[in-house]
């Protein structure tokens, strides 16, 4: 299914009043603090973030799966349901595609298809975590880091095959997460398995497109309890360093132990250009997938002002890809991601608003009240007016869950998808 602009300027209508009031009110209020509103806009307007196209149906946890209806059960539907999205946020204008759980069948047809929602491919994921029917060896215990050599070599080539697929339909990155690790003490050989790891990844490297790269993403535990090979940023890091210029750490939010200093994390990276890929989600205790913004906003918002700063003064780190890596079992998926992209959106606007001059002159006199009142200002600012103008003006939806609910899209997918679809994934 998909939603014309006719229904979208519809389900505006009742709103563009009070929109206009909200917006003119809080644009001169940022004109008078000498911001560039126009510039902002544009910044919010090119922020695209992508997703996953595993997150499109109900999550599961490992007690059970509640199917949401009217899930999307084929890639093509998948690519729908993203340019709904799409179509209300003009925030998510890309899909990353995980294989082989969305290996396309018709490669012209999936892309065409992309295109007429405006979507482009973004990094293609690799999965080294979970055997295949037709898997010849197991990755039970481990896949690029594995002692046997036939299992690393099975899962090398299945990595150069991700890149081969994404590369028909023009993604430019791989990511590549593993599960490797042990549950145990004296299972695994720390330093075998790093060793190992590292150079299957230097082969997988050598497979690179010359205009591609690869992120390597980073977790400390699970379904690895004991120890995880590619455990923190710093493996990541050197990792992404003995591979190559072409190789960069993928930070997910959800992948650090409790209270970490993700920003920092984030600043060091940049500054060293080696920031490539960041996934976005939200957590309480661990990597807990729920929708970004909804435990720790203000963290987020710490996190966009690294990002922020990194993107205007890193010119060596390239842009970032962003993707939402989040998907739990109780919201109706659609309506997950669309308030994720708020979040991301509105922490990203707060980090635009910062004076980051005033700041410099605050944290150079030790003023260290000062600094905090600058980082708030910004942060208590409500931006969403700004958002909202972003949106209306680019043709999607002032408020995109009300749109979505006027517009009875899930009651829509059930009718078409039926009621027992399953969306495949995780
Ligand atoms: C692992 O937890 C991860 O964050 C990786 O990015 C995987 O590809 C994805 O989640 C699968 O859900
Ligand atoms: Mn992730």
């Amino acid at each position: 299914m998909r939603l014309n602009e006719e229904q979208v300027f519809n389900a505006n209508t009742s709103h563009v009043e009070n929109h206009n009031k909200a917006f003119n009110y809080l644009s001169e209020k940022l004109i008078a603090k000498g911001l560039n509103v126009d510039l902002i806009l544009q910044k919010l307007t090119t922020f695209q973030v992508a997703i996953p196209s595993w997150a499109l149906g109900a999550g599961g946890t490992r007690f059970g799966r509640f199917s949401f209806k009217g899930e999307p059960s084929a890639l093509e539907q998948k690519i729908d349901d993203v340019g709904l999205i799409h179509k209300l946020t003009k925030t998510a204008g890309a899909i990353s595609l995980h294989i082989p759980w969305d290996i396309p069948q018709n490669y012209n047809t999936v892309k065409e298809l992309a295109k007429s929602h405006d979507l482009i491919f973004d990094a293609v994921n690799s999965n080294t975590f979970q055997d295949q029917k037709v898997s010849k060896e197991s990755y039970k215990y481990g896949s690029l880091s594995n002692y046997n050599k036939a299992v690393r070599e099975q899962a090398i080539a299945h990595n150069k095959e991700v890149i081969d697929i994404g590369n028909k339909l023009g993604s430019k990155s791989i990511t590549v997460w593993l599960a490797d690790g042990a549950n145990f003490p004296g299972q695994n050989n720390f330093q075998t398995a790093l060793e190992h790891t590292q150079n299957s990844l230097k082969e997988i490297y050598a497979h690179l497109p010359e205009d591609w790269k690869m992120f390597i993403e980073y977790k400390p535990y699970e379904p690895n309890f004991y120890s995880t090979v590619i455990q923190d940023w710093g493996t990541s890091f050197l990792l992404a360093n003995a591979c190559g210029e072409k190789a960069y750490t993928l930070v997910d939010l959800g992948h650090h132990l409790p209270n970490t200093n993700i920003e920092q994390i984030v600043a060091t990276l940049m500054s060293k250009g080696k920031l490539g890929g960041f996934h976005f989600n939200d957590s309480k205790y661990g990597d807990d997938d729920l929708t970004v913004g909804s435990i720790k906003p203000y963290a987020l918002f710490l996190i966009f002002n690294a990002l922020v700063y990194g993107m205007e003064h890193n010119t060596h780190n390239p842009y970032p890809s962003w993707m939402i890596d989040a998907s739990h079992n109780l919201k109706d998926p659609l309506e997950d991601l669309i308030q994720s992209l708020e979040a991301i959106q509105e922490a990203y606007a707060k980090a635009l608003l910062l004076d980051q001059k005033a700041l410099k002159i605050a944290q150079k006199e030790n003023d260290v009240v000062g600094c905090q009142e600058i980082i708030q200002d910004a942060y208590r600012t409500d931006v969403r007016p700004l958002l909202a103008q972003m949106r209306y003006k680019s043709g999607g939806a002032i408020k995109p869950i009300d749109a979505y609910r006027t517009l009875q899209v899930r009651n829509k997918l059930i009718k078409e998808r039926g009621s027992n679809s399953i969306a495949s994934g995780l």
